[in-house]
C-alpha cells in the first residue's frame, strides 16, 4: 500500500502526447516493496516492436480498417516483412485494439506489439502474427495517471479526477473470420487500485480485488490519496498459464467508456461493434479506480 504522490522516474515517455506520460516510483508504507507507476512497461524496449496504427494523432490516421490492413500488407511487401511469428508455420492473425490507455500484446509470451501512445491522444492499433491454434492472448492493459500513484489527472474542474479505463479487441483470421473478441469470457486481474481516501471501502470476493465501494468523486489534494498494488504473477504471459482463478472480466458500455466523439474509435466501428460479433469494452470490476490490468483468453483450436 502507498499514500501519496510517487517520485518520478521518467518525466515523459512520450513528449509529442497530450497529457504528460510520467513513470515513478514509490514506496509501500507497509513493507520494503517500491512500486513502479502507474506500470513496469516495456515502452522504450527496443526488442517489443510498436504496433502498427489504425489511429493516431501522431501517426497514421486511417479512415477504415480496411484502408489500414492494406497498408499494412502493402509495407509488409516493401519491406519483405512479414507478421511476427509465434508459429513458423502458422496461421495469420489480424488483431484490432483500442485501449485507454495503453497496452501490451503477447501471444503465447511472445510480444507481438505495444501501444506506441501511452498516454493521450486515444488511438487504436492493428497488429498481425502467425501463430497456431489453439493459442492463449495476455495484455497488460494499463489506465494512465498525471498525479503519480494516484490514478488521478486534472478533469472536470478538479486536479485529481480518477481516469478511467477500458480496452476492446477483435481477432480475424486469414478468412477474415472472427475468432475472439473481448467479453465476459476473458480473464481479467487487478494489480493496482488508486485512487483511495478511505481504505474501508475495499474489499475481496474469491481472488476479485474490489474497489466498486469507493469514492470516485475528484479532490484538489492528490497528497492524501492511498494506492494499493499486488504483484504482477511470473508467467502471466506464457501459454498455459493457469488464470483459471482469476476473475471473469467485466463488460462495459461504449457510451460508459466515452468513445463516440473519438476518430480512433468510431472509424473502426464496423470491426469493434460488428452487429453479429460485438467486441465487448472490458475491465477489471472497476474502471475508474483499478489502473493496472492483466488480461487472458485462450482462443481454442
Ligand atoms: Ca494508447
Ligand atoms: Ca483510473
Ligand atoms: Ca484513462
Ligand atoms: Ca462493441
Amino acid at each position: 500500500m502507498t499514500y501519496g504522490i510517487a517520485e518520478t522516474s521518467t518525466p515523459n515517455l512520450f513528449p509529442q502526447g497530450g497529457r504528460i506520460a510520467e513513470i515513478g516510483t514509490i514506496q509501500s508504507i507497509n513493507d520494503d516493496t517500491t512500486w513502479t507507476v502507474p506500470a513496469e512497461v516495456n515502452f522504450t524496449n527496443d526488442e517489443i516492436p510498436f504496433a502498427p496504427d489504425l489511429y493516431n494523432e501522431y501517426g497514421q490516421r486511417y479512415k477504415d480498417a480496411e484502408t489500414a490492413l492494406a497498408a499494412l500488407d502493402a509495407k509488409d511487401a516493401k519491406d519483405a516483412k512479414d507478421a511476427i511469428e509465434v508459429d513458423a508455420d502458422g496461421e495469420v492473425v489480424t488483431a484490432y485494439i483500442f485501449a485507454d490507455n495503453y497496452f501490451e500484446m503477447y501471444i503465447n509470451g511472445i510480444a507481438v506489439g505495444k501501444d506506441p501512445v501511452p498516454f493521450t491522444q486515444f488511438n487504436a492499433n492493428i497488429i498481425q502474427f502467425k501463430v497456431k491454434k489453439p493459442f492463449d492472448i495476455a495484455v497488460l492493459a494499463v489506465d494512465w495517471e498525471e498525479n503519480l500513484g494516484t490514478g488521478t489527472e486534472s478533469n472536470r474542474g478538479v486536479s485529481a479526477h480518477p481516469g478511467d479505463g477500458g480496452v476492446v479487441a477483435v481477432f480475424k483470421d486469414a478468412n477474415d473470420q472472427t475468432i475472439a473478441i473481448t467479453d465476459s469470457t476473458w480473464k481479467a486481474q487487478n494489480y493496482y487500485i488508486s485512487p483511495v481516501s478511505d481504505l474501508s471501502c475495499l474489499t475481496e470476493s474469491g481472488t476479485s480485488r474490489l474497489s466498486t465501494q469507493c469514492t470516485i468523486e475528484g479532490t484538489n489534494d492528490a497528497s492524501v490519496l492511498y494506492g494499493v498494488h499486488w504483484a504482477i504473477p511470473t508467467g502471466w504471459k506464457k501459454q498455459g498459464y493457469d488464470d483459471s482463478q482469476w476473475p471473469a472480466a467485466t463488460t462495459f458500455s461504449n457510451d460508459t467508456v466515452g468513445v463516440d466523439n473519438k476518430k480512433s474509435y468510431t472509424n473502426f466501428t464496423n470491426i469493434f461493434d460488428n452487429a453479429e460479433q460485438d467486441a465487448q469494452f472490458i475491465w477489471s470490476t472497476n474502471l475508474n479506480l483499478d489502473n493496472k490490468i492483466l488480461l487472458r483468453k485462450t482462443v481454442a483450436k
